[in-house]
């Protein structure tokens, strides 16, 4: 077959898309959330999105509520985001020197989130929460690192770590490929478990070089840190000189214009991270990411300090005016008041359906991005998540993607709204969720 017929060869059915990509790529995916193995079934193939609605390539019209799992939050195909884009690319894709645009991002970024006085820019979230902790490792001296069960912060190797035996105990791998020395320094802590923070600093303190958090995490659906644990997480890395690393790769610019540690400053006075993780949002659907802190902190990295970063398509011009214009629209007064009301509509309207069915149905959002578990109340932390109804998710799952509804296909994924989500949209995926419900 000739390239042209290959690549514009309709498949028209997303079973004969899957079975055609199984044969070049692992599972047929790029990203193996997207197989749909956690829920069953064959995934859709995305023919084209618009606004708040994706198309698979049976012409299946879905409401999306994954957003390409956050970036989205204008919608699909933002006029003033598409022309920032096209007019980018026709001016040079990549040139490998620095651009006037990337330090305007770099701005952007800056203006809403105090905390950070400096960024690099890179091109995915495990690009940059891995350079936050090699940074952060280079800046203290230190090896041993914190994480959280239920927390990801991609798939760098010494995060793909699950928990040890014991406190005292570092993790062991979470994937194959990943020798034990490597991750011999991280430990794993469970979220929200204050005692075990107590723990692990007067076991570990002074070798401590950071502790990675999702602050609202949304890799166990969605979980907030309570503000007495993320209190006394932000006085033991200070007391131990430790350095707190937000990574908001999902929850930046998403559940808030400053981020999840806008919120918690509004909880815990004078509080704030040491050092910020971006994704997502900022590169508005393209690859682009970032990671930020303190002048002194960021003056660590190559080339003016010891700590060597670097990527071919940092900052990338095309990537760049798309988040610039991303950003450029999540700015304007209202826009998160407005997002936040149209999510919690949602989540409203998703526990009244599952309280008139009679099935346990609890759910949380901050911003646009929301979460939601088949259980009484919200888990706390990772193994209560476990704990929740799995196999009603499925179903429901299911049910809902029959009626036009796209939901995250794992349950533990949270989900997000955009600007173009519109009252009709939440109403009509409350009545299906009604219906499903009944089924
Ligand atoms: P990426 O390398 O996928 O751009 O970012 C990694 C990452 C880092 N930190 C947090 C808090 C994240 O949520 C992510 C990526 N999130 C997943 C969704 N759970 C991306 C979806 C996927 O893996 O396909």
């Amino acid at each position: 077959m000739s390239i042209e017929s290959r690549s514009t060869g309709k498949s028209g059915s997303n079973a004969a898309s899957f079975e055609r990509a199984q044969r070049v790529i692992p599972g047929g995916v790029n990203s193996p959330v997207r197989a749909f193995r956690a829920v069953g079934g064959t995934p859709r193939f995305i023919a084209r999105a618009q606004g708040a609605y994706m198309w698979d390539v049976e012409g299946q019209r879905y409401i999306d509520y994954i957003g390409s799992w956050g970036p989205m939050i204008l919608g699909h195909g933002h006029p003033a985001v598409l022309e920032a884009v096209q007019k980018a690319a026709t001016q040079g894709f990549s040139f490998g020197a620095p651009t006037d645009a990337e330090v305007e991002l770099a701005e952007a970024i800056i203006a809403q989130v105090p905390s950070v006085q400096q960024v690099r820019l890179v091109s995915s979230g495990t690009e940059a929460a891995m350079s936050a902790l090699r940074l952060a490792r280079g800046a203290t001296g230190r090896a041993r690192i914190i994480k959280f069960e239920g927390c990801y912060h991609g798939h760098a190797d010494a995060l793909l770590v699950k928990a040890g035996s014991g406190l005292a105990t570092f993790g062991f791998p979470t994937s194959a490929g990943v020798p034990p020395e490597v991750v011999q320094h991280t430990l794993v802590l469970e979220y929200n478990n204050v005692a075990q923070l107590e723990e692990a600093f007067a076991t570990h303190g002074p070798q401590i070089a950071c502790a990675m958090i999702e602050p609202i995490a949304g890799n166990m659906n969605f979980v907030r840190a309570s503000v007495p644990f993320m209190t006394r997480l932000r006085e033991l890395c200070t007391q131990h000189g430790a350095m707190l690393v937000f990574d908001e790769v999902m929850t930046g610019f998403r559940v808030a214009l400053g981020g999840a540690q806008s919120v918690y400053a509004k909880l815990i006075p004078g509080f704030v991270p040491d050092m910020s993780v971006f994704g997502k949002v900022i590169g508005g659907g393209m690859p682009l990411a970032a990671f930020g802190g303190s002048r002194d902190v960021m003056g660590q990295l190559a080339p003016l300090g010891p700590v060597y970063q670097a990527g071919t398509l940092s900052g990338n011009p095309v990537a760049t005016a798309c988040g610039l214009a991303t950003l450029r629209e999540i700015s304007r007064p209202g826009f998160f008041d407005a997002l936040a009301a149209r999510t919690r509509s949602l989540t409203e309207g998703l526990a009244a359906a599952g309280s008139d069915a009679g099935v346990p149905l609890t759910t949380d959002s901050e911003g646009g991005m929301f979460g939601f578990f088949f259980a009484d109340h919200l888990p706390q932390n990772y193994p209560a998540v476990l704990a929740t109804d799995k196999e009603r998710f499925n179903r429901f799952f299911h049910a809902m993607l029959d009626r036009g509804v796209y939901l995250a296909p794992a349950l533990y994924e949270a989900g997000f709204v955009s600007a173009a989500h519109t009252a009709d949209d939440i109403a009509a995926t409350v009545e299906a969720a009604r219906s499903a419900l009944r089924s």
